[in-house]
């Protein structure tokens, strides 16, 4: 596919708890590599990092997030990353619970999106460090169109109001 004229941005998360083909890290490279065999043009990528597991999860995640670029819609979107989940083993099974793929848009340039599948921003995307973590290596500046604050901003607010304990074990 001829992504040179693609003009929607997207922010997307990438998860992964759990041993498949290799460790969860691995699984995120290759998440990507799918992603962008699908016509992603990935325009930024960040490091993954560990972090402890949000809920009842029972081992740390690796997390990552990328910016890519692409004609697809959201609902076009998020069926393009459901169908890589599936790909890639995932199972329908407790919120939250372990997972081989996790792949959540985050934000993208269109502002606000809201349908019965969907939400755009991530409703917990201001939450969450594992998520504003390596969302602010690759875009420090975006701003959250629904409180105006950056990427920056809102990593600085949960870092200052919820230490993180970053583990020792990487998955
Ligand atoms: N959905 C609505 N909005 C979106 C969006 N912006 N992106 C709907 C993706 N999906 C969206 O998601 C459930 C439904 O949400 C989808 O069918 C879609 O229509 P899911 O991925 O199937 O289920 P889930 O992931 O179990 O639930 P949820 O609420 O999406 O959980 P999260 O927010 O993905 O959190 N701890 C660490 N350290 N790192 C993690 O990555 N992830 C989770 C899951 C929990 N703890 C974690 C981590
Ligand atoms: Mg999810």
């Amino acid at each position: 596919m001829d992504t040179s004229a693609a003009t929607t941005r997207y922010l997307i998360g990438l998860g992964s708890n759990r041993y498949r083909g290799g460790p969860p890290r691995r699984t995120i490279d290759r998440a990507i590599d799918a992603l962008a065999a699908r016509g992603l043009e990935i325009v930024r990528r960040s490091s993954v990092v560990t972090t402890p597991p949000l809920g009842p999860g029972t081992r740390h995640y690796a997390n990552a997030a990328i910016l890519a670029q692409t004609d697809l819609s959201p609902p076009d979107l998020l069926a393009l990353c459901q169908a890589i989940e599936a790909a890639f083993g995932r199972r329908s099974g407790r919120r939250w619970g372990d997972r081989i793929l996790d792949l959540d848009l985050l934000l993208w340039s269109g502002g606000c999106w809201a349908d019965h599948t969907l939400t755009l921003p991530h409703p917990a995307l201001a939450m969450r460090d594992f998520v504003l973590g390596p969302l602010g290596e690759i875009a420090p500046g975006w701003r959250h169109p629904v409180s105006g604050r950056t990427i920056r901003q809102l990593d600085y607010h949960v870092r200052r109001n919820m230490p993180v304990d970053r583990g020792p074990n990487r998955p």
